[in-house]
């Protein structure tokens, strides 16, 4: 069972060396691999000479520029593929990822599609980060968790094995991040393709010597967070539901109008006709547009949505109604938070029961 170990340097010559024996120390069967953005203070060279000591066990990748950790991953895992290995490692060559750990994260590996060595589960933790580090970097953890929906406790995480098949199974040349999002952005391809993943608890150093190059990559990580949580199917299917709502109450106005206008039709009754439409209308897009149902019950799928919805407007009321005679909240602010609540209301079980859609 072949073992790859990709490490992306950029100015990394005080740990080069150092990291590349330490490894070898811990798992001497171990290959690895080093993509060296052609690092101006010659790490490439110093990686170069090293290849003499280790022949066929370590290699060297040179880009010709500085592109981003992501697009460094990219290329090294194109390499890894077109040769038979069957686990690939992501690691930093700063020290930060101890190579102790790796005999333990390969046996995870055997059972898993990705192991994480993780920061944030017990046993884990993080060495020499002042609190303001790490407090950013658990709230970043903890919105991108929540915004793409991982399970995995350290979602940032840079150390991780990755079997083979799963980085078969992505689209390497579509990745929409090229700097540090890379981590993220895999384990949320992960999610989308339900595979395996399991932690080991690590501690994280800060880096032995060298200099950091995360500065700008928060802004533009948030980014990448963002566009792939607009990717998410739920989020997709949220914002198709509103706009059917929305375009709805455009109906429900329409129909009134022409019934009470050019039918003479009375008031209540035209109100009921209209509603009832434009409920019916609803149901119809979301079914064919929002949640692409194909079910053929549709009779008991057009009672089960009638049901939430109408519930939606007697929850509306009573809710609004306890926020400003019990809470006494300001009676715009509960109009919105009733609204708020009753989409997510709507939504939910109109996805989770009427649709019954997971
Ligand atoms: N090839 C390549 N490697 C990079 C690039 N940016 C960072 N790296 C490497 O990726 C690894 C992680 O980068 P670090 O600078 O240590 O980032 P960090 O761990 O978030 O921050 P510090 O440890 O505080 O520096 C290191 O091995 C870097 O040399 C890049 O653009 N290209
Ligand atoms: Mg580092």
């Amino acid at each position: 069972m072949k073992t790859l170990i990709v490490i992306p340097t950029f100015n990394e010559k005080e740990n080069i060396k150092r990291i590349i024996n330490a490894i070898f120390y811990f798992v001497p069967k171990a290959h690895i691999l080093i993509v060296d953005d052609s690092s101006p203070d010659g790490t490439g060279k110093i990686v170069a000479k090293l290849e003499r000591k280790y022949p066929r066990k370590l290699y060297l990748l040179t880009r010709a520029k500085k592109e981003g950790l992501g697009k460094a991953y990219v290329a090294g895992f194109r390499w890894a593929l077109g040769r038979p290995y069957q686990f690939i490692v992501s690691m930093d060559a700063d020290f930060s990822h101890d190579p102790k750990y790796l005999p333990e994260m390969l046996k995870a590996a055997l059972e898993n599609k990705i192991v994480i060595g993780s920061r944030y589960i017990p046993g884990g933790g993080i060495l020499g980060w002042d609190w303001k580090r790490q407090f950013n970097s658990r709230i970043a953890n903890i919105v991108t968790r929540l915004m793409l929906g991982i399970k995995a406790k350290d979602a940032t995480a840079g150390y991780k094995v990755y079997h083979r098949s799963f980085l078969k199974s992505l689209p390497l040349s579509k990745l929409v991040s090229s700097g540090y999002a890379f981590q993220v952005e895999m384990l949320y391809l992960a999610k989308e393709r339900m595979a395996k993943i399991a932690e080991v608890p690590i501690v994280f150093a800060d880096r032995r010597a060298g200099e950091s190059k995360i500065a700008g990559e928060l802004t533009k990580s948030a980014k990448i967070v963002l566009r792939l949580f607009m990717r998410r199917r739920v989020v997709r299917q949220a914002a198709k539901f509103m706009t059917i709502g929305l375009a709805n109450v455009f109906v429900d106005w329409g129909i009134y109008f022409a019934l009470t206008r050019w039918i003479h039709l009375d008031e209540i009754p035209s109100r009921i006709i209209s509603s009832s439409i434009a409920l019916t209308s609803s149901y119809i897009f979301n079914r064919i547009w929002t949640f692409q149902s194909r079910d053929r019950a549709v009779a008991q799928q057009f009672v089960k949505f009638i049901i939430v919805n109408g519930m939606g407007l007697v929850w509306n009321n009573l809710l609004f109604a306890f926020f400003i005679k019990t809470l006494h909240i300001y009676d715009l602010i509960a109009l919105v938070l009733t609204t708020v609540i009753v989409f997510f209301w709507n939504f939910g079980l109109t996805k989770m029961w009427a649709f019954r859609d997971k």
